[in-house]
């Protein structure tokens, strides 16, 4: 047993299991996952190797985890309706660069995606991360209104003539139309890659459109909506196949040999477990509440006057833009954490602060869904919120770098022991004992 065994982790595994069952989780791409996929995790599948593929493996013993695998492509494959998925990549990372190496001449091929600042993922061509420095990119941004603007995105793609077109995004509130990416990817003769893994719960419940009739690869890591363990799924459509019929094959060896060795089969299983449960009526249920309470929290919070990026939520997401209320993102996210909400510090489209003190703040409710939270407790939680940022209006943080990093850490103490934040945690602490993890 491990309490017995090495009684430091075991305490910090039930310290952070207390955290969990005592705050509300709000940033929108973690979750709670069912006990049977965190059972499917801790298991002796965790001890094998398998490089390799089904029936392809270079290692012997590998009959049980084939059907694993093949179990685990075969209900994503049903579950997404896509000829051809790989389960191997180990997150979202791996799992974007691996489609950018099986499809581009490294140095040479070109990425189009939604800049970093504007709600797009850093692997989708930022020039920090790998996607950006192995390969050219050419960023988009959004229309004024702070939604996607089709218009100047077709402008640029046939200006920039990139060979990938991604869309799917980290920090998008409104509804993606896949058609419309759809039509420019194929109007300038590149890929289309749609990156759905914040959404890939919802389109699985049915109240998100699905890609999968408009882009050529679709992929997702399996943790946030999907609610399953950490992981990923790349899938080639109909679509992608017509394409190019060696996108699977180019996607596997990119996969491996390419980009990884053996696969985590205990996180296989998993997701597996989670895919199952994904395609029940009960996870349809919780889908379409995930969406009833991100549009109540959003009518809520403008309703108390913050402004909110996209001017609602159509997902799983809100992007509130604190800028013009005297509370900067990174302080309004401290603030929130002690009174017992976590959210996160999130960049705003044209943001003029930099990423670690940016003006927004970013949360959602795919988390406190599953613990069955409804309109009512967002209500209440919009209520908080607003307290909680009212609360941490004095305290103002400087525009001269080095300044700020004084008055931060000030603040930080200021918040530590403020009895207002910490009345509202007591509060938030009442409600979540009554929503059960599960
Ligand atoms: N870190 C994830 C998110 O929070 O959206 C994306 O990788």
């Amino acid at each position: 047993m491990l309490k017995k065994s090495d009684p430091k982790v075991f305490d910090l595994i039930k310290q952070e299991e207390k955290r969990q069952k005592e705050v509300l989780e709000m940033i929108p791409s973690e979750n709670y996952t069912s006990k049977e996929v965190l059972e499917a995790l801790g298991t002796v599948l965790n001890n094998k190797y398998s490089e390799g593929y089904p029936k392809k493996r270079y290692y012997q013993g590998n009959a049980v985890v084939d059907e694993v695998e093949m179990l685990a492509e075969e209900r994503a494959s049903k579950l997404f309706n896509v000829p051809y998925v790989n389960v191997q990549a180990l997150s979202g990372s791996v799992m974007n660069f691996a489609v950018y190496t099986a499809l581009l001449i490294p140095l040479k091929g070109k990425i189009m995606g939604l800049s970093l600042s504007f709600g797009g993922h850093l692997t989708h061509g930022q020039p920090q991360s790998a996607s950006g420095k192995f390969f050219k990119s050419t960023l988009y941004t959004l229309g004024k209104d702070g939604t996607l603007d089709f218009d100047e995105i077709e402008k640029q793609a046939l200006k920039e003539k990139p060979d990938i077109i991604v869309c799917g995004f980290t920090a998008y509130p409104r509804v993606i139309d896949f058609k419309r990416f759809g039509k420019i990817a194929d109007k300038v003769g590149a890929y289309l890659l749609a990156d759905v893994s914040h959404i890939a719960g919802l389109i699985a419940a049915g109240v998100h459109p699905s890609p999968v009739p408009y882009a050529h690869i679709v992929t997702t890591t399996t943790h946030k909506t999907l609610r399953g363990p950490r992981g990923a799924l790349i899938m080639v459509t109909e679509k992608g196949i017509k394409k190019d019929p060696e996108l699977p094959k180019k996607i596997d060896t990119a996969i491996i040999p390419g980009l990884q060795g053996g696969p985590h089969d205990n996180q296989t299983a998993a997701i597996a477990v989670c895919l199952k449960e994904a395609s029940t009526s009960t996870f349809k249920k919780y889908g379409e509440q995930i969406v009833k309470n991100s549009q109540k929290l959003a009518e809520e919070l403008t309703e108390l006057g913050f402004n909110l990026v996209g001017g609602g939520s159509d997902n799983h997401l809100i992007l509130i833009d604190l800028s013009g209320t005297g509370v900067n993102g990174a302080v309004g996210a401290l603030a929130l954490e002690k009174a017992g909400i976590v959210v996160n510090k999130n960049g705003v489209p044209n943001d003029k602060m930099p990423p670690f003190y940016p003006s927004g703040i970013r949360l959602g409710t795919p988390a406190i869904t599953t613990r069955g939270m409804k309109e009512k407790e967002m209500k209440v939680i919009a209520k908080w919120i607003y307290e909680a940022i009212e609360e941490v209006k004095k305290y103002e943080l400087p525009n001269d770098k080095e300044a700020r990093k004084v008055a931060f850490k000030e603040i930080k103490g200021k918040i530590n022991s403020n009895k207002n934040l910490a009345k509202i945690a007591t509060e938030v602490k009442k409600m979540t004992s009554k929503f059960p993890l599960p």
